[in-house]
């Protein structure tokens, strides 16, 4: 699907650098480009090679630049493409631009370089999304994900199980014609077997989602308990940085204050607390609930406990209510500068952990109990992760659809039904990839890219 113009925009972040790089793509990409170009004519170059000369208006000396050419297919996009290396001044860059336009080439919209390698076959859906994911990445395990993604992932697993899930599709569609004679070209056994099959895939994908996403985003850690036990003196600790107001009044915190650190390759994203306990102060009121509200969509709670406010039994009676929500959790006792050792035997029943926020004592052996609970040590360099909610969504449809198909074969409901929820199965799967797409679907993914990407 070849498109008949030639888009232009800045590849590179506009800011301070040395340099910059104007990209085009399109059929007039080189004639567009030797127009304003001084030094060796362009359309006679090869492919992959890099040019010195100079950008001119008229006699105007614009900028001394390089020309990297790449001849389509053999580029991003497949069409013809060349990047304009400049020096990186906005001035610079908005008078190439604009002599570019004017001499044929439209201003990129945002993602369009991506759409047409989207288009033109050198890439599927989802492995277009990963280079936005890949590009906004923070973390090595993020980065990880996005580049497991763009490198083919999961969609080569699942484009092969479609086609096997196609013919068997046109079979049924075949028998729908021979209605009359009561014949079965497609075996129902070996669809059952295929569809088991496919399900089973689809299953692990669906649950390796929220691991995936949390790598992608970052795992929220609620940092809970009663006030004062030094939750907001442990952010700060865990961020290196006076982010939240500490004191010895209890109910300082009154809202979540959220931040993000990077632990071994892993984002997290820790969410300090109001301290939990039962007010008159409306706002104070207001913070508490919110706090339930934050444990409750934890990924993970690190439950601190302090041992000069609240003796054992009180400590495992809250313990046993954040057990109830369900969410993992670790409990922690915090200043333990405080503590007797003999105390701290007696406390070690119900917390693993012993710490001083203040003096940044366990924190360290803290942050690798969060990652251990995570659980990321049991992912494989080879694991496929979804991270992708747009992708887990399709996939639990494509779930539902095949479900559906067993039921039918089982109840032996006539082919035009069976034919109906395999079709159903095969446009969900096909919506991951794009091998079905609308153009609703497809501006939605791409205007969120940014331009020049
Ligand atoms: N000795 C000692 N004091 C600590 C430690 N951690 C925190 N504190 C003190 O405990 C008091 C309360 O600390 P905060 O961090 O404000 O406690 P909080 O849990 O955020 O309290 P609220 O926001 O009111 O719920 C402050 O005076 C801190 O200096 C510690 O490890 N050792
Ligand atoms: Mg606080």
């Amino acid at each position: 699907m070849a498109s008949n113009d030639t888009i232009v925009a800045l590849a590179t972040a506009t800011g301070s650098g040395a340099i910059a790089v104007i990209r085009l793509s399109g059929p007039e990409s080189i004639s567009i480009v030797n127009r304003i170009f001084k030094g060796k004519n362009l359309a006679e170059q090869a492919s992959h090679t890099v040019h010195f000369g100079t950008i001119r208006n008229g006699n105007e000396v614009l900028d001394e630049v390089l020309v990297s050419l790449f001849i389509a297919p053999h580029s991003y996009t497949r069409e013809d493409v060349v990047e304009i290396s400049t020096h990186n001044s906005r001035y610079i860059i908005e008078r190439i631009i604009e002599l570019l336009i004017h001499n044929g080439a439209r201003a990129a919209r945002p993602g369009e370089f991506t759409l047409r390698a989207f288009l033109n076959g050198q890439m599927d859906l989802s492995q277009a999304e990963a280079v936005a994911d890949l590009i906004a990445s923070t973390s090595a395990a993020s980065h990880r994900v996005a580049m497991q993604q763009m490198r083919g992932g999961f969609s080569n697993v699942l484009k092969q199980l479609r086609e096997q899930l196609i013919q068997f599709a046109s079979l049924i569609e075949l028998e729908l014609d021979f209605s009359e004679e009561d014949v079965e070209f497609a075996n129902r056994s070996q669809l059952e077997a295929l569809i088991l099959e496919i399900n089973g895939v689809i299953r692990k994908l669906i649950a390796s989602f929220e691991q995936g996403n949390v790598l992608k985003n970052g795992v929220p850690v609620v940092i809970a308990g009663r006030p004062n036990v030094g939750k907001s003196t442990l952010l700060n600790t865990l961020l290196n940085e006076e982010r939240a107001i500490v004191s010895d009044i209890a109910g300082t915190t009154r809202d979540t204050i959220e931040d993000e650190i990077n632990i071994h390759g892993v984002t997290f994203r820790f969410i300090d607390t109001a301290g939990i306990r039962d007010t008159l102060d409306i706002i104070e009121a207001k913070g508490v609930e919110r706090t339930r509200e934050k444990m409750r969509q934890a990924r993970l709670i690190v439950y601190l406990a302090d041992p000069q406010q609240d003796d054992l039994e009180e400590i495992k009676s809250q313990i046993a209510e954040v057990a109830q929500l369900d969410v993992p959790y670790v409990t922690v006792v915090n200043k333990m500068d405080l503590l007797k050792p003999e105390h701290i035997d007696a406390f070690r029943v119900i917390a693993p952990l012993f710490i001083s926020a203040k003096n940044n004592v366990g924190v360290e052996e803290l942050k690798q109990e969060l990652l251990h609970k995570v659980n990321l040590h049991n992912l494989d360099a080879g694991d496929v992760l979804v991270s992708n909610v747009r992708h887990v969504e399709a996939l639990r449809k494509t779930e539902d659809a095949l479900q559906r198909v067993l039921q039918g074969i089982n109840g032996s409901v006539t082919s035009d039904f069976l034919a109906l929820d395999i079709r159903q199965a095969l446009h969900h799967l096909g919506e991951i990839t794009g091998s079905v797409s609308t153009d609703d679907l497809l501006d939605n993914i791409f205007s969120k890219f940014c331009i020049g990407k």
